[in-house]
């Protein structure tokens, strides 16, 4: 099939382009589509599928529950597809991404193998002149960057790597063609989320794999299984109730939120409670079961604990035991992982831990990994160091706004826009998922579709008045970042260095990068703002129109 658009050429401008064809990139476009506007969506991989297509390292899964990690827009879709596991695997969301793509007719609009390298804005004509890594130049009135809150992998910073005569890997840039570990030595640098589901699985295979830890994580049992058909049928049937309960929430997953203050629980109360929530498999099991877990650093401190307990009763060598046990940061400060087997993986005897706290990687050698104290020799060596979280894809892009002033120079601080939306001086230029909005803090599934949903009726206001022109007021902006902060500096997320604050990347400014208030008071916020007429917007039309 020829996927590649008409290409339109500045004579033949298009209404949007959207960066990315993920599932915010599909969705918008489907929502554009049904506006009658012509859009074009980029997309750098080689097929559709963002996170999705990229992250197809060994162990790759959601860690949301797969009936709830899926669009809601249609209820059809969501009678006609069919989940196999409680947690879907990688390939299996890629399935379902194809299946959505084909069944609403998407490709056509969408060319792939295509990076979007720069957009400068035409004050005059409010249009933006986009360009790509192709040659491609299309002139559009909106941007959307759909291009991902964990889509720029960050660089690990380490010397030598081009030296080593191995094969390299990165769990955000797994090659397409099957990759075989049987009979090699394999590293593994990294234990976060994406280092902790691929670690089991590898493990499974390779005749040795050496886990290189800087910073033990927090890791929960997912349990994951076959769903089974019974229960399959009976979400299907009370599916648009779900739905409907999935917008409201918190955080785009549905459940009874806690009442009680950890601290006012006796510890058998407790410990039966976090027990339950081991045994639920969820991700926010143990963040579900009281109120302060996230505000206060004692009660946070009993799940931390109850957390290293379970590793000590898993690994049988109580060193590496201790190795493993996350101390430096309050639980769920970082995003807890979601894993099966990871902790009992240290129990293989072909598997090795080594400290990176106590002996440093120094270089990567031809044969190897040089630490403090040793050189490794390996056969591959696998990189889950994680991303650029949030900002990264689109400062990736060479933004140039009102005046010449480019987005790279207005964010050096640190991200700055209005509702997460649109950031001043930028007009019409979305981004979905993007910094200082939900995004990361919920199931994107749902939040995704509250943005695009958001901007896709913005643009149709704006036509509905003759308007061609949207951008944030500065004095709105500035309010929406000191409410971000306000409401992180709330809760326990400052006390860890983490991605959500920039801390992975050096350089980057150190500041809480997503909205901590909820997905149901954000949502609120976007939809008052909407309501009244777009306040701490300021909408205009262009002379030439
Ligand atoms: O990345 P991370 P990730 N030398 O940044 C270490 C989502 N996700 O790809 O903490 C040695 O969390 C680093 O150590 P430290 C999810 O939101 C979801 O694993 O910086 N080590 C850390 O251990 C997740 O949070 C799923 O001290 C180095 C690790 O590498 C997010 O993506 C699955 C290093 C990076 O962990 C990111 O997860 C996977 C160096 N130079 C991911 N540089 C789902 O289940 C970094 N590290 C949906």
């Amino acid at each position: 099939m020829d996927n590649t658009p008409v290409p339109p050429s500045p004579a033949h401008p298009v209404d949007v382009v959207v960066v990315g064809a993920g599932l915010s990139g599909l969705y918008q476009l489907h929502r554009l589509r049904e506006l009658g506007l012509t859009t074009l969506v980029f997309e750098a991989g080689e097929d559709i599928g963002g996170t999705w297509y990229w992250n197809r390292y060994p162990g790759a899964r959601c860690d949301v529950e797969s009936m709830s990690y899926s669009y809601s827009f249609s209820p059809e879709l969501d009678q006609e597809w069919e989940w196999s596991e409680r947690y879907a695997s990688q390939p299996e969301i890629l399935r379902y991404i194809h299946h959505v793509a084909d069944r609403f007719d998407l490709r056509r609009d969408v060319t792939l193998r295509t990076r979007v390298t720069r957009a400068v804005y035409d004050e005059a004509g409010h249009v933006w002149q986009i360009s790509t890594d192709t040659g491609r130049t299309v002139t559009a009135r909106f941007i959307v960057l759909a291009s991902g809150c964990m889509s720029m992998p960050k660089d690990p910073g380490i010397p030598g790597a081009d030296s080593f005569t191995g094969a390299i890997f990165h769990t955000a840039g797994w090659p397409r063609e099957d990759v075989s570990f049987a009979g090699k030595r394999v590293a593994v640098i990294g234990t976060g989320c994406s280092g902790v589901q691929a670690i089991p699985v590898i493990a499974e295979e390779a005749a040795s794999l050496t886990v290189f830890q800087r910073t033990p994580a927090y890791a929960l049992p997912a349990h994951n299984r076959p769903l089974r058909g019974t229960e399959i049928a009976e979400l299907k049937a009370r599916y648009p109730e779900f739905r409907q309960a999935q917008r409201l929430s918190r955080g785009g997953t549905v459940f009874d939120p806690p009442t009680g203050s950890a601290l006012e629980a006796d510890e058998a109360e407790r410990t039966a409670a976090y027990e339950a929530a081991w045994e639920s498999g969820l991700l926010s099991g143990l963040l579900r079961t009281y109120t302060d877990i996230l505000t206060d650093e004692k009660a946070n401190e009993t799940v931390a604990e109850f957390v290293r307990s379970k590793i000590r009763s898993i690994v049988t060598d109580p060193a590496t035991a201790e190795l493993l046990l996350p101390r430096t940061f309050p639980f769920a400060t970082k995003r807890p992982c979601l894993d099966t087997g990871y902790y009992a993986t240290y129990n293989r005897p072909h598997v090795t831990l080594v400290d990176l706290r106590t002996t440093p990687i120094e270089t990567i050698t031809p044969r190897g990994i040089r630490t403090s104290d040793w050189e490794h020799g390996f056969d591959a060596i696998v990189f889950a160091t994680g991303f650029d979280a949030l900002t990264g894809s689109q400062l990736a892009i060479d933004i140039v706004g009102k005046g010449g002033a480019t987005l790279r120079d207005k964010w050096a601080d640190g991200p700055q826009n209005y509702l997460g939306l649109v950031s001043a001086g930028f007009p019409n230029l979305f981004t979905v998922l993007g910094p200082l909005s939900p995004s990361v803090l919920t199931n994107i599934a749902v939040s995704l579709e509250q943005q695009v949903e958001w901007i896709t009726d913005c643009i149709a206001h704006l036509r509905r008045n003759g308007l061609t022109e949207i951008d944030a007021v500065s004095g709105a902006e500035a309010d929406w970042g000191v409410r971000v902060a306000e409401i992180a500096a709330r809760t326990l997320y400052p006390a860890a260095e983490s991605w959500y604050r920039g801390a992975n990347v050096p350089g980057k400014a150190h500041m809480f990068l997503a909205y901590a208030g909820g997905l149901d008071r954000y949502r609120e916020e976007c939809d008052a703002v909407a309501r009244s007429g777009y306040t701490g917007f300021a909408l205009s039309t262009a002379s030439s129109s």
